[in-house]
């Protein structure tokens, strides 16, 4: 039976009043939510997906499923959060997620946050960033050294934000086969803004979860970042079903996901 078993670690970093950044670690869902858009309160959006995501595993659901059911959902409370309230708006957030069910995994992605792979000492990426300047570079417009300085770069063209959302805006889904003694990582953009992919798979490889995502956190500030910084880390293991996890049955909350103030509330909406 497999499962989550890992820790993370968020920062605010030296430059922003909040962290806009969510994370949230279970045995059997991992998520990152970069809120996107500052003054509009992205640490609300990111917070409410998170939450929400928190809940999206249910015995005898298959992942797949759970994750498009908390999308749909996520994206219900932030329509309704906006209809409510005529100043709220452009609540929008970045989403990466992983869930397992004991067997199947699957994976969930908007944005540019990211989700990495460590398998035998290789990285592996898992996601390709939904950002303009990643379409530049899949066009043949830009060449991988001009990402670094673009001032467009952050401009993402997917995100979890209140309807309407067009077809080719929607997140994409996969589903991967994992295998105990797979580590993967969850993490924002504050973290691959400053660190290679080569030096995110040397810092990956510290053997505790724990201290490789206060790791990876501390060494892209030491780098510059100013951006908040997220990284969840997670060892794919087997379980006995029965076996109480090591992470805590309510998970761990990272980010703004630390106050329950910034989670909207869903009352009032369509259900599904
Ligand atoms: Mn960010």
């Amino acid at each position: 039976m497999l499962r989550f078993d890992g820790s993370g670690a968020s920062d605010r970093g030296p430059v922003r009043e909040v962290n806009e950044d969510a994370g949230f670690l279970s045995a059997s869902i991992l998520v990152v939510a970069d809120g996107v858009g500052g003054s509009a309160a992205g640490e609300v959006a990111s917070a409410t997906t998170a939450y929400v995501f928190s809940r999206a595993m249910t015995p005898g659901t298959h992942p797949m499923i759970a994750l498009d059911k908390a999308v749909r959902r996520s994206v219900d409370v932030l329509s309704g959060a906006e209809a409510a309230d005529a100043h709220r708006g452009g609540l929008a957030t970045t989403l990466t997620a992983l869930a397992v069910d004991g067997d199947r995994v699957a994976l969930v992605h908007a944005g540019d946050s990211r989700a990495y792979l460590l398998r035998a000492g290789g990285l592996l990426r898992l996601t390709r960033d939904h950002t303009y300047v990643q379409q530049l570079l899949d066009d043949g417009f830009l060449e991988e050294s001009g990402v670094a300085g673009h001032p467009w770069r952050h401009v993402v063209t997917r995100s979890i934000h209140a309807l309407p959302i067009p077809d080719d805006e929607r997140p994409e889904y996969v589903e991967l086969a994992l295998v105990p003694g797979d580590r993967v990582l969850l993490c924002s953009d504050g973290l691959t803004d400053c660190l290679p992919d080569e030096r995110i798979g040397a810092l990956l490889a510290v053997p505790r979860a724990e201290e490789a995502a206060r790791i990876l956190v501390d060494e892209a500030l030491l780098a510059g970042g100013r951006d908040n910084v997220t990284c969840v880390v997670a060892d794919v293991v087997t379980a006995h079903p029965t076996a109480r996890p090591r992470v805590s049955g309510d998970g761990l909350r990272l980010g703004s996901l630390e106050d329950d103030g910034n989670v909207l509330a869903a009352t009032g909406l369509s259900a599904y």
